[in-house]
């Protein structure tokens, strides 16, 4: 197990020292993999089938990518390579179908994700001294409890707020005198602009910094979160099938953030062709999980697109930065943080029987928050219907989204015929933002 105490020696280790680590967690987690139904498999079809068959790091790239349709396909215990009793805590994140994709987690595996989080709070310059107010949500999504167990060990004064309630969030944040705070960009921005009608003003605060992350964002988002607020924003980047949270995170210099390659072992790769891409090119983000015995996962195609950063950092740590996420190749879109399949709002809408044949999707900015909006056409029998037929339908479907994708959007309703037809494949994502 990483110490907090010998942290900073493995944050500079010089590549060959990184690389014989890497190899040697590499080969425990292929042991591992190979408890696994799904990776004796998989790594059977390559011709390894002990951990003795790994001798070189570049060895996994003969491995085949793991895809979350294969996490799916797996659920819920398929990917599991430890005793169910040894497990302590899983999480999740959305999937296209409603089945989500799940993680475990041993105790050994949270101490190590924890350490992870020690580290990148500490290289944004947190201390013990530090009240950390953490508004992201806490549940399946790992970005509450994730940094909230990082921010405790590092001796933080924690304030586990959640998401939501603005004006409970300004209280907390005068009376407690919060530092640093953890948020989405957008929900950051929402709650400042809401600070001046809430009654209070910069005065009544005295936070210094903020780790944004968990959907994109520009460099002008950043640039206005610490514009008006006056505080150093630090991007911070990971997804659940990596653990969450502390993947890869950005350290004082804010120049590209750190992806910690003692624990995760990165390719960028071509997002057709697959094939690894040269330092400095866009591609696809894969990822291997170097810490994690209960749920092994080689070659994860995270979808995101980025870039590694060619060079060393002012801050003379050794592990390789990347670009702020540009994209995904998915269609994955994120709203307000929280991520939405067009296909589970499709799946939702298709199944009423007043809805019409054409729909589409609109992701907007209202403000500094995300705005979604469900355009459908509807049968015309229930247009010429009475109008309380129409909001029921209305208050209905919403309802219905609700359920599925956690997010209330609204609902405008058009006559068959009425939205727009393309002559090729279907336009239905009209993301404005
Ligand atoms: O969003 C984990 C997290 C929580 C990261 C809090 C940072 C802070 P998931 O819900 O599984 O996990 O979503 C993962 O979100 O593949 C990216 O597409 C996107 N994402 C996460 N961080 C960033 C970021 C968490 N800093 C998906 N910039 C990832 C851009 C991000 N996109």
């Amino acid at each position: 197990m990483t110490s907090c105490f010998n942290d900073n020696e493995i944050q500079h280790l010089d590549r060959d020292a990184l690389e014989a680590l890497q190899l040697i967690r590499f080969k425990k987690i292929v042991k591992q993999a190979l408890k696994t139904e799904f990776y004796k498999q998989r790594l059977g079809s390559v011709g390894i089938k002990d951990q003795s068959d790994i001798t070189h790091i570049n060895d996994i790239t003969k491995i085949p990518f793991t895809t979350k349709e294969d996490l799916r396909d797996t659920y819920p215990y398929g990917l599991l390579a430890v005793d169910k009793e040894e497990v302590v805590r899983m999480h999740a994140s959305s999937g296209t179908t409603g089945k989500p994709t799940v993680i475990f987690q041993t105790q050994t595996d949270l101490d190590r994700w924890t350490n992870l989080t020690v580290r990148s709070l500490l290289v944004t310059g947190c201390t013990k001294k530090d009240v950390f107010q953490n508004m992201m949500t806490y549940g399946l999504f790992t970005g509450g409890i994730g940094l909230h167990y990082g921010a405790e060990r590092l001796g933080m004064f924690v304030i586990p707020a959640s998401s939501g309630n603005t004006k409970r969030q300004f209280m907390l944040m005068k009376d407690f005198q919060t530092t640093v705070v953890h948020a989405t960009p957008s929900y950051l921005l929402h709650l400042f602009s809401e600070m001046e009608s809430m009654g209070y003003s910069r005065k009544d605060f005295v936070i210094k910094k903020a780790m944004i992350g968990a959907e994109p964002h520009s460099e002008e988002i950043r640039q206005k979160i610490e514009d008006f607020l006056q505080i150093d924003a630090y991007n911070s980047y990971g997804l659940s099938e990596m653990n969450g949270p502390s993947v890869a995170f950005e350290c004082e210099y804010k120049k590209g953030m750190h992806l910690w390659e003692d624990s995760y072992i990165m390719e960028v790769v071509d997002k057709e062709k697959l094939t690894p891409v040269p330092e400095g090119t866009t591609g696809e983000l894969v990822l291997t999980n170097l810490i994690r015995e209960s749920t092994p996962i080689i070659r994860y195609r995270t979808r995101d697109l980025t870039k590694i950063i060619p060079g060393e950092c002012p801050c003379g740590r050794t592990h390789r930065r990347i670009e702020r996420i540009l994209g995904r190749t998915d269609d994955m879109l994120i709203i307000n943080g929280v991520n939405v399949f067009p296909s589970q709002i499709e799946e939702v809408i298709m199944k009423m029987p007043s809805i019409g044949n054409n729909y589409r999707i609109v992701v907007r900015k209202k403000g500094t928050l995300d705005e979604l909006i469900v355009d459908t056409e509807v049968n015309s029998d229930i247009i010429s219907d009475d109008t309380r037929k129409l909001y029921a339908l209305r208050d209905h479907i919403r309802d219905e989204l609700k359920a599925s994708i956690t997010i209330s959007p609204q609902i405008e309703f058009h006559e068959p015929g009425h939205l727009p037809v393309q002559q090729g494949k279907a336009i239905r994502v009209i993301d404005e933002r």
